[in-house]
């Protein structure tokens, strides 16, 4: 019945987070025990971070998952097919992690940010690897502050903002997101001293790499926990959860309410008062083109 290092016999029955699902099972945490459980019933569907009410009954395997509490939200992803793809539950923030190396897909970030405004979920931008400096990132970081997307600069090599973001994680459930390679499970295993024991389930890919490849809950000290997601290169968050395109564009969504119509989408409609705002520069381009993105996106999937 144990499969996982830490994981502990038991029988008896009680409540708990799903740190990892995989499929037919999940690994459960249910105050100081870790479980490995099977699942009652094949309509069972769990992700991490979920609330469940498990049993181990006498004369079973193991420990299942009998039930799960209604979720709080669900972060989704998109995945290469264009079907959505539940990523976590019950988050209170999510943190958007970018680098100066690999280069930071804007788009990608635009889209979370969009997405957790939309379920009104807190948005954090980590800037990672400072050790490298960060010179191209400046004028893009620079745009994101004034329109109020909290920024925090950190290094895991040389532990620079560490404590600052640690602090500011508290008394939470945050999601790390981001490209792979940013260094979100570097940043997990730098901020939880429970995560770097287990690293034994990152794996490695094709150039011998370690990457995650399941999103995976970790406890941060009393009362926060984060969540390392895999960071796969065409996910994104899928054009439903961002309907209210506009609405999650901040200062898009500001500008139009001088737009001659009601409707408009910001495209070529005549009196548009967004497009008017990129022509005078009070809108970024860049940020404009990633409304334009995703607004077409979402059309083409309605
Ligand atoms: N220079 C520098 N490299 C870093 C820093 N943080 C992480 N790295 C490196 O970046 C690489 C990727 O780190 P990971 O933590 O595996 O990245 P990830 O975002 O979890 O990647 P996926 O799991 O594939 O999504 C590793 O080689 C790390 O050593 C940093 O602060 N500075
Ligand atoms: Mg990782
Ligand atoms: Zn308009």
């Amino acid at each position: 019945m144990v499969t996982e290092p830490g994981t502990t016999p038991t029988q008896g029955a009680g409540t708990g987070v799903v740190l990892a699902s995989y499929g037919r099972g999940a690994l459960v945490q249910d105050g100081t025990l870790t479980l490995r459980c099977g699942l009652v019933g094949r309509k069972l569907r769990l992700v991490c971070g979920d609330r469940i009410r498990w049993q181990h009954a006498p004369g079973a395997d193991g420990p299942s998952v009998e039930s799960v509490e209604p979720r709080r939200n669900v972060v989704e992803r998109i995945d290469a097919r264009g079907r959505a793809e539940p990523v976590a539950a019950n988050i209170d923030r999510i943190a958007v992690v970018i680098a100066p190396e690999p280069a930071p897909d804007w788009f990608l970030v635009d889209r979370y940010w969009a997405g957790a405004r939309h379920k009104d979920i807190d948005a954090l931008l980590i800037v990672n690897k400072q050790d490298l400096g960060q010179g191209p990132l400046a004028e893009q970081l620079a745009v994101y502050r004034s329109l109020g997307l909290a920024c925090m600069e950190v290094g895991c090599r040389d532990g620079r903002g560490l404590p600052a973001l640690h602090a500011r994680l508290a008394a939470s459930v945050t999601l790390f997101v981001g490209q792979s390679g940013v260094g979100k499970s570097s940043l997990v295993n730098a901020l939880a001293p429970e995560a770097e024991a287990q690293t034994a389930e990152l794996t490695r890919d094709a150039e011998g790499r370690h990457t995650t490849t399941t999103a995976r809950w970790y406890r941060l000290g009393a009362d926060a926990a984060i969540i390392d997601a895999p960071g796969v290169r065409d996910f994104a968050p899928p054009a439903h959860i961002v309907r209210a395109a506009e609405r999650g564009f901040i200062e898009i969504h500001a500008a139009s309410v001088d737009c001659r119509f009601n409707d408009c989408r910001h495209f070529d409609e005549p009196g548009c008062a967004v497009r008017a705002g990129v022509a005078a520069q009070h809108i970024a381009p860049r940020r404009y083109e990633s409304y334009r993105r995703l607004a077409r996106l979402y059309e083409d999937l309605a």
